[in-house]
């Protein structure tokens, strides 16, 4: 489908022949996605070689850190290695662009002057791949590589907890539409760092222990700690994590959903409150992400971009929630105390409730 008339190689004979039917049957289309989203890396790694042969392709977001859904995009971002200078990422994503054009299926949409320049592909749906694909590369995107490897870890520590309540968001705010950046609500990127400052910040005791807060087991350069300005440490041995900590928080998932919905219906701080999952709830006061009460000293862009406020977990500056407008928000938070009715006022039809929540 992607290569057109070339024949794809069989990369999932391998796989499948080694598993029982009922396995297979099972494991078939989780298998078949990992599967695809890695030829398709491989395959544009191959021809962005080409131009750039010291390129390397990885994978972030959700299909690098657990988080995916049959209908998530593929994010992709291109390094290159080489001592030589490299080409201007705008040149790059020019060429490539008219490469993949003209060598592969997809529908091709270079954004070179982009504030990050990157390419947008697609596929539209067809029978073998009834969601079609979405694929974004950008370029020597590492915080984006380094903030994946953090939400994978934290995955890692609570697969069950975290991985559920994750997933259950994500199909849950795109099917009540409030997860597309470009309308005024949130990424999916914010929502995961919300259910993290959730586990680690707000329950008592804590689901999950902040990563970014515990001490390296042995000293760790300056530079190995940090990428420009930015600092990216963070506990990463997950082994000797999960043989040492031991949350004494028991509530079940459906659980701490419920409390979720509660507290972001009606406990966090919207007004001046900055959730970090770095450290803590912060002020935006005390960050300079101020709303514009006085109608003078900012400016509107400034006052809608600060509505919510979510600090990323290495670019401290950057607000993830800088797309959720006023309108925006009015709709999440509505979302929230929908949620939070529903939940509590069918705790014994509890599918039913999970059911009607993701209409
Ligand atoms: P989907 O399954 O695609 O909905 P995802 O987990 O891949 O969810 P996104 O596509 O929203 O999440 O984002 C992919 C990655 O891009 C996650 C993060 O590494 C980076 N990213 C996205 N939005 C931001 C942001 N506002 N600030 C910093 N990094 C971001
Ligand atoms: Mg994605």
């Amino acid at each position: 489908i992607i290569l057109g008339a070339h024949q794809p190689p069989n990369l999932f004979a391998n796989a499948s022949s080694m598993m029982q039917p009922s396995q297979r049957r099972h494991m078939s289309r989780n298998l078949f996605l990992s599967e695809l989203s890695q030829y398709v890396r491989k395959l544009l790694e191959k021809l962005t070689r080409t131009i750039e042969p010291e390129s390397r392709l990885l994978s972030f977001g959700s299909t690098a850190n657990g988080f995916s859904l049959r209908n998530s995009d593929m994010d992709l971002c291109c390094l290159i290695d080489s001592d030589q200078p490299p080409l201007a990422a705008s040149d790059l994503v020019t060429m490539l662009g008219d490469l993949l054009e003209r060598e592969t299926k997809f529908h091709v949409k270079p954004l070179p002057y982009a504030r990050i320049p990157i390419i947008k592909l697609s596929l539209g749906p067809s029978q073998g791949l009834p969601y079609g694909i979405a694929c974004d590369i950008g370029f020597e995107n590492r915080l984006a590589l380094e903030n994946t490897r953090l939400l994978l870890s934290y995955a890692s520590v609570d697969p069950t907890r975290v991985r559920t309540m994750v997933l259950f968001l994500k199909v849950w705010s795109k099917r009540r539409k409030i997860n597309s950046p470009y309308r005024g609500t949130l990424s999916s990127y914010g929502y995961v760092l919300l259910v993290i400052y959730f586990l680690v910040h707000v329950k008592n005791p804590p689901v999950l222990p902040n990563l970014q807060q515990i001490p390296p087991l042995r000293p760790i350069s300056h530079e190995d700690m940090h990428f420009g300005e930015h600092n990216i440490w963070f506990f990463d041995d997950i082994e000797l994590l999960r043989q040492r900590w031991r949350s004494s928080n028991t509530q079940s998932v459906a659980e701490l959903l419920i409390d979720f919905f509660k507290y972001y219906s009606r406990d966090f701080s919207y007004n001046t409150g900055v959730a970090s999952i770095r450290a803590g709830l912060l002020k935006k006061e005390s960050k300079g992400w101020l709303n514009d009460f006085d109608g003078s000293r900012y400016s509107e862009t400034s006052r809608d971009r600060n509505r919510l406020c979510i600090e990323d977990p290495f670019e401290t500056n950057y607000n993830v929630a800088r797309t959720v407008t006023k309108d925006g928000l009015y709709t999440i938070r509505g979302e929230f105390m929908r949620a939070s009715r529903i939940l509590a006022t069918r705790p014994e039809r509890a599918i039913n409730a999970l059911a009607q929540l993701c209409e």
